[in-house]
């Protein structure tokens, strides 16, 4: 462990105090505005949550993966779209760097990024390559002692706000994993172009559009690691901890949805009783509460196995997987057990049905976990 237990208990409980006291009364704010309030951008820098991940040769706080999806299991207990302004910096905003940069992209950028100055953004997806990653067309050339980006990125979370994009870009045109690159972007190099803020389904607050790069050209050093052809590993190992993450995230919000949605159960009467005492309503409660504590356990287990230094492919999507569909099904219930009431916005229920919609698609939809799950499974057992 990073930390020893008093310390990592004084976090979680600070985090915990923060989550209840500051985000939690602040989400209708946030909700309608859709901008995290700078107070509470500055209070979270200042908890340190920018850099739970990092070194602290870099000022961040390197926890282990454990302690860092108990930290997520408590900042899951509010709007999502909180976490994900810091969470990408803990997350795919810097991982890049941290597993592959070259010492000077580390020294340069992840103090930065773990103080929260700096807000990082990675760039893979494109029009035509989402789930196949691997097609991403946004070209880089080299041209002397610099390269020249071509493309188009889409649903980049963070993008609007981001001062770091790390940019998965080919260099080379065959099909294979040694023909993408990554480039460290700074924001404000010219070429670089942010859409507009996409309009979504849930997770206002949370930000997302295009980046296009025309003829933009960053220097040689840019390239991460200082080599060509890492861009794809880089991007998936990135996502073997961004899984886990996420994983971690939906346990937090599951908690919260069925505390709400049992607390709601408690209070309201129908046939002169609380629901809460109807078995039909114990049911939902019960189903929530057993695949809540599974994907809990889940997730505590394959952060235990990344801290030995094992592979967790398999077992990031299996969370990842089993995790999002989860809180799927508790969100669902949680409605259903607000009745009439978790159709209206006054309830946080129906926000967060819609919040948690995103979670089975983003970092590699069910789809492709199940794939990446079978496959693994398979190359096990050959
Ligand atoms: N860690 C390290 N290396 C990995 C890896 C991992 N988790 N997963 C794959 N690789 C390596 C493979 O070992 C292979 O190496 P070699 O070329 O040396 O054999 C290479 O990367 C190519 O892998 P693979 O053949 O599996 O590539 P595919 O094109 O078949 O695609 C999937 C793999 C589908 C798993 C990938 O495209 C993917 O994850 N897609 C979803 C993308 C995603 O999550 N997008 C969300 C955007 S971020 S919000």
């Amino acid at each position: 462990m990073a930390l020893d237990t008093e310390t990592l208990n004084l976090l979680l409980d600070a985090v915990r105090r923060f989550v209840h006291e500051r985000l939690i009364p602040a989400e209708d704010e946030l909700a309608e505005s859709g901008q995290v309030p700078p107070a509470i951008v500055n209070e979270m820098r200042e908890l340190g949550l920018f850099g739970l991940s990092i070194s602290p040769d870099f000022g961040g706080l390197g926890l282990t993966m454990e302690e860092e999806v108990r930290v997520v299991f408590e900042l899951g207990q509010t709007s999502p779209a909180f976490r994900s302004l810091a969470g990408t910096n803990i997350g795919i905003g810097s991982q890049a760097i941290v597993l592959a940069g070259t010492d000077e992209q580390r020294a340069r950028y992840l103090p930065k990024l773990a103080s929260g100055e700096l807000i990082g953004s990675f760039a893979l997806t494109e029009p035509d390559a989402g789930s196949d990653a691997m097609a991403l067309r946004l070209s880089a050339e080299r041209d002397g002692d610099s390269y020249v980006l071509n493309g188009t990125k889409r649903y980049i979370t963070n993008a609007p706000i981001a001062g770091l994009f790390s940019v998965m870009a080919r260099t080379a045109p065959e099909r294979r994993a040694n023909s993408i690159s990554c480039f460290l972007v700074e924001a404000g190099t010219p070429g670089l172009i942010i859409g507009k803020p996409d309009k979504k389904m849930g997770q206002a607050g949370a930000l997302t559009s295009d980046v296009v790069f025309d003829n933009c050209r960053v220097p040689a050093s840019a390239l991460l690691g200082g080599e060509e052809g890492n861009g794809f590993k880089t991007s998936m190992r990135v996502l073997d901890k961004g899984r886990l993450h996420i994983s971690a995230l939906c346990v937090g919000i599951a908690d919260r949805l069925l505390s709400d949605a049992v607390k709601y159960a408690m209070d309201r009467k129908q046939f002169g009783q609380p629901i809460a005492e109807f078995q039909l309503i114990q049911a939902m409660i019960a189903d929530s509460q057993a695949e809540l504590y599974a994907a809990r356990c889940m997730v505590l287990d394959a952060a235990r196995m990344r801290d030995r230094g094992e592979n967790t492919t398999m077992q990031a999507a299996c969370c990842k997987l089993f995790s999002t569909e989860m809180v799927g099904r508790v969100a669902d219930r949680a409605v259903q057990i607000h009745g009439g009431a978790g159709y209206m916005s006054e309830y946080a229920v129906e926000r967060f049905y819609r919040d948690v919609r995103l979670f089975r698609i983003f970092e590699g939809t069910s789809q492709i976990q199940q794939l990446v799950i079978a496959r693994e499974t398979i190359k096990a057992h050959s």
